[in-house]
């Protein structure tokens, strides 16, 4: 099998892969958007190389025939949360879409079990169909999802395995097993904050659109040859700001709209 047969055999699960990354993409945005918090932190996606495909083949003797129903994770996206909650909730949000374009057809819960390596991710397989130029095809995509603090271990684990061939010596993997243990710590006392670390997050998002509306409408009122009164609401602006005044910004915001509303109706 030649060049020309993986690149032929790959042009879906590319295309899933890039559009499964924007609809998560797209729905964390869509949070931020409505000023909610999102469970979706980051979303990254790969296509397995055809060289990790074919070590597959030679360690578990695929048939080749069978290969797309054996290979499960030749399209693979990775969801990286906040918190562990946040990973059940993406759960959710996934399975929300049975019958429309993702149907899970396995679950693996390696995070209630962790691996014996310290390995800790909610897995998914799902059947995802794909519009090819050859036509459609329902093809196989793992979906792994963590927090970020599994993922920073999971990388040092991934990239150390590859290191030492999968035979990590024992000394390195009992302190790999420390670390698993570590940043289950983390997550747990992260996960004791969710609620404070949410309403922060939420303030600072509420202050930085607000910053941007009243900015964005004082630079109008410039624009509209109202530097006196852009300077006056400016200078209320930088007060209220300095004293975080969070209400009296809100009502600053509500006033500057309608001042620039009332002379635009004007001009
Ligand atoms: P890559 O480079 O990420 O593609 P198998 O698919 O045969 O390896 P299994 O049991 O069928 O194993 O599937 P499993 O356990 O769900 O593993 C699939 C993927 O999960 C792996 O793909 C890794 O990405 C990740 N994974 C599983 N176990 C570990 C682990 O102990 N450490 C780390 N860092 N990642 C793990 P690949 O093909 O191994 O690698």
């Amino acid at each position: 099998m030649g060049t020309k047969y993986w690149q032929e055999f790959l042009i879906p699960y590319h295309q899933a892969v890039d559009e499964i990354v924007l609809k998560f993409t797209s729905l964390k945005e869509q949070y931020e958007k409505i000023g909610e918090y999102s469970p979706i932190e980051s979303v990254y996606g790969r296509v397995k190389s055809v060289a990790s495909i074919l070590e597959k083949i030679n360690k578990y003797g695929v048939d080749i025939e069978a290969l797309e129903e054996t290979i499960q994770d030749i399209a693979g996206i990775r969801i990286m949360c906040q918190f562990e909650e946040d990973i059940y909730e993406v759960v959710e949000l996934i399975r929300k879409r049975t019958n429309c374009d993702m149907d899970v057809v396995k679950v693996k819960d390696y995070l209630n079990e962790a691996k014996p390596s310290g390995y800790k991710s909610y897995h998914l397989i799902i059947r995802y169909p794909v519009f090819c130029v050859s036509g459609k095809q329902s093809i196989l995509v793992e979906i792994q999802i963590r927090t970020l603090a599994m993922n920073f271990w999971s990388i040092i684990e991934h990239s150390l395995n590859y290191k030492y061939k999968e035979n990590i010596p024992e000394a390195i993997k009992m302190r790999l097993i420390n670390a698993a243990n570590a940043v289950n710590e983390v997550d747990r006392e992260m996960s004791s904050i969710r609620e404070e670390i949410q309403s922060a997050q939420r303030l600072f998002g509420i202050k930085s659109s607000l910053v941007t509306s009243i900015l964005d409408n004082i630079g109008h009122l410039y624009k509209l040859n109202h530097g006196d009164k852009a300077s006056h609401y400016e200078k209320i602006f930088d007060d209220l700001f300095a004293q975080e005044d969070i209400i009296q910004l809100i009502l600053l915001r509500k006033e500057l709209e309608s001042e620039v509303n009332k002379i635009e109706a004007e001009v």
